[in-house]
């Protein structure tokens, strides 16, 4: 076994490959860039190289100085993980040139699966079964339209050097198709720098069914299937395995079939064969073809794991550092069924955004297994996919699997950016789904039943609004020697783009009255926690301005600052005053500067919230009082406007 290891990647798949190592008693050297110098991965290697900024382009990306930290560091083997540099067949060539490991395939056995037409020939001579169609090299758009007249209509046509989709138009009549493959041609040439295209017959409503297989260069096995069928625009949601309605029969003929694949191209580690399959009469074993085969560990290799019991990664480092198969074909066995949901940082209702933000408060279901590349206070930046965790249940059943996926998406609790969560609890709880009637067509069919977010109930924003005024939290035991009188607190809070008000009339400090429209809400705190109308308190987190409800996958309000409203009502003086102590963060103007009414002055963070400060006029700055990083007294004058000479001036 390797005494060392590099793992040349970020996130998640850092994190996942160090902990096998450790477990293995190897040591592991991480490289990160610029945006990952206090990220997870680096504080759970043993050692940690910097290589460059935060695009890719200038860190994960950079083979070269990947193979010096390395070598400086005394690694003998670099994992690739997956993305990034994992299916460059010239930095395999690299690294083994400088002595090193490459924890994969061949470079040889990368490029053989590189494009898709050479990969379908070698896959035919192989014995694997190929969607009919034309993977040949005559170009020529006349011989091109003759092929796809021959398969006979609907055709796809897909860039050879495709993948994820682009390249790819489907034409569903013969006088469409010249214009489809213009078309086709001119994605696949900025794309890819190729336009060769291959012709294949439509499979409608396919499924994706993909095959784990594991070689030593020589023999090779299979570890099952996975169904990838739940997909939206190319990019996996939820996988499992092992597939609905798989017959022993269509198993063992899609896993001889990859390991023929496999042991065609010298295979060595893990590698995933991809089919297109029928599944409009089930799953019948003439009905998989072959869609082309991933040379690296997938992001979904933990239902695998889950329900074989073996560790992937063990076996790669195991096989890489030059050992036999762990286990032969008879020896495998599966154990019961195993759901992946990915959770993403992004705006499901925005059509799907990526977005970012500073995981201020991040909690996973210790029921399930969560694979992750954050922890609380982590940011997910713009620079690399907005990933937040991989969520993965075991059962022993498929429903016992699903259920448990359902509870494990309910008990997580991630605020400080938006996710997908509510989307994913909505397909754990989809009907055809909980069928197991999974096609690649599902998520477009369901999207508007799968995407709907309930707005927060009153009695949830009524617990908002005493968790922004700060009434929520546990009672001082001496609180019933201070004086508590009728008060009446108003708090404006934000929720999915709405503005309200509510109205906090306190009785108590165990006791309010709470208006939010027309509706009122007693809150009351007993045997041991809050209630609103009975209903109990749900489990939030409050991070300055913003306030997470974990109910219904989430819910996000943000404390609008008073200030902001007390210079929206027209605060027109020469001071820009501290209005409690705190920190002057940021001053945005400098003396001189003309400022029109407001407009943001500077930041003040005070009890863990930032204020802005703005301009109650229009104006000219005639004194900065204090700078950024001052400390300052309530009431302390930061900013002097110059007297206003306008004596009209309303
Ligand atoms: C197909 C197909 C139907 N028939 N090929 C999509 C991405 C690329 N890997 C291949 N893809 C497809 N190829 C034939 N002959 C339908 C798709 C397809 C798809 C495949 C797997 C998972 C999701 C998909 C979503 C849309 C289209």
């Amino acid at each position: 076994m390797f005494r060392k290891i590099l793992i040349a990647n970020r996130g998640e798949i850092a994190c996942r490959v160090i902990e096998t190592a450790r477990k293995l008693g190897v040591q592991t050297v991480a490289v990160y860039s610029d945006a990952d110098a206090n990220a997870k991965h680096v504080a759970l290697a043993d050692q940690a190289i910097w290589i460059g900024g935060p695009a890719p382009a200038d860190s994960y990306l950079r083979g070269d100085d990947i193979i010096s930290a390395a070598l400086v560091t005394g690694a003998e083997a670099i994992h690739p993980g997956y993305g990034f540099l994992s299916e460059n067949p010239d930095f395999v060539d690299a690294v083994q040139a400088a002595g090193l490991v490459f924890i994969g395939p061949s470079a040889d056995a990368i490029r053989a699966m590189g494009l898709k037409d050479a990969a379908k020939h070698l896959m035919e001579q192989a014995g694997v079964p190929v969607v009919p169609g034309y993977h040949g090299d005559n170009q020529d758009p006349e011989h091109l339209a003759g092929a796809a007249d021959a398969i006979g209509y609907p055709v796809l046509i897909k860039a050879v050097a495709g993948g994820g989709g682009k390249g790819m138009r489907l034409v569903a009549q013969p006088q469409e198709f010249s214009e489809a493959l213009d078309s086709a041609r001119g994605e696949a040439r900025t794309a890819f720098g190729n336009d060769a295209v291959l012709i294949e017959k439509y499979v409608e409503q396919p499924r994706h069914i993909e095959v784990q297989v594991f070689g030593d260069g020589v023999q090779a096995v299979h570890l099952f299937e996975r169904d990838c069928s739940l997909q939206r625009r190319h990019q996996k949601v939820i996988e499992e395995a092992p597939a609905p309605g798989m017959t022993p029969e269509m198993r063992m003929a899609m896993g001889e079939a990859a390991v023929r694949a496999a042991k065609a191209i010298g295979y060595k580690g893990a590698g995933t064969v991809e089919f297109i399959v029928d599944g409009s009469e089930g799953l019948r074993p003439d009905r998989f073809w072959f869609m082309e085969m991933n040379t690296r560990l997938q992001v979904e290799h933990p239902v695998t794991e889950a329900i074989t019991g073996i560790d992937l990664v063990e076996w790669q480092l195991r096989v890489a550092a030059g050992e036999v198969l762990p286990a032969r074909q008879q020896d495998l066995r599966i154990n019961g069924h195993a759901f992946e949901a990915r959770l993403y940082a992004e705006d499901v209702p925005a059509g799907f955004l990526p977005a970012t933000g500073r995981l201020s408060h991040l909690r996973f279901s210790p029921a399930a297994r969560s694979d992750s590349g954050v922890r609380a206070g982590d940011a997910i930046s713009p620079w690399y996919d907005p990933m937040i965790a991989k969520i993965i249940t075991h059962g022993p059943t498929r429903e016992v699997a699903l259920a448990r996926l359902a509870q494990a998406l309910r008990d997580t609790q991630v605020a400080g950016a938006v996710t997908n969560l509510a989307f994913l609890g909505a397909l754990a709880g989809h009907e055809g789904f909980a069928r197991g009637e999974v096609d690649t067509g599902l998520i477009a069919r369901d999207l508007a039943e799968l995407t709907v977010q309930p707005p927060a109930t009153p009695q949830q924003r009524a617990q908002a609004a005493l968790a922004a005024l700060g009434l929520l939290g546990t009672v001082a035991p001496l609180s019933g020697f201070s004086l508590w009188y009728p008060l009446t607190r108003s708090v404006l809070l934000t929720h999915e783009g709405e503005t309200f008000e509510a109205l906090v009339r306190t009785r108590g400090p165990e006791n309010h009255l709470v208006v939010v429209g027309e509706i009122v809400i007693e809150a009351l705190h007993r045997r041991g926690g809050w209630f609103f109308d009975d209903e109990p308190a749900v489990p939030f987190a409050r991070d300055g301005a913003a306030i997470t409800l974990f109910a219904d996958a989430g819910h996000r309000f943000t404390m609008i600052d008073p200030l902001d409203r007390e210079g929206a009502a027209g605060h027109a003086g020469n001071l820009i005053e501290a209005p409690m102590p705190g920190l002057v963060k940021a001053v945005f103007v400098a003396a001189g500067d003309t400022v029109t009414q407001g407009q943001r002055l500077a930041i003040l963070e005070a009890m863990k919230m930032e204020h802005t400060l703005t301009a109650g006029r229009d104006g000219t700055v005639a004194e900065l009082l204090v700078g950024a990083g001052s400390q300052v007294e309530a009431g302390a004058a930061l900013i002097r406007l110059a007297e206003d000479d306008k004596e009209d001036a309303a």
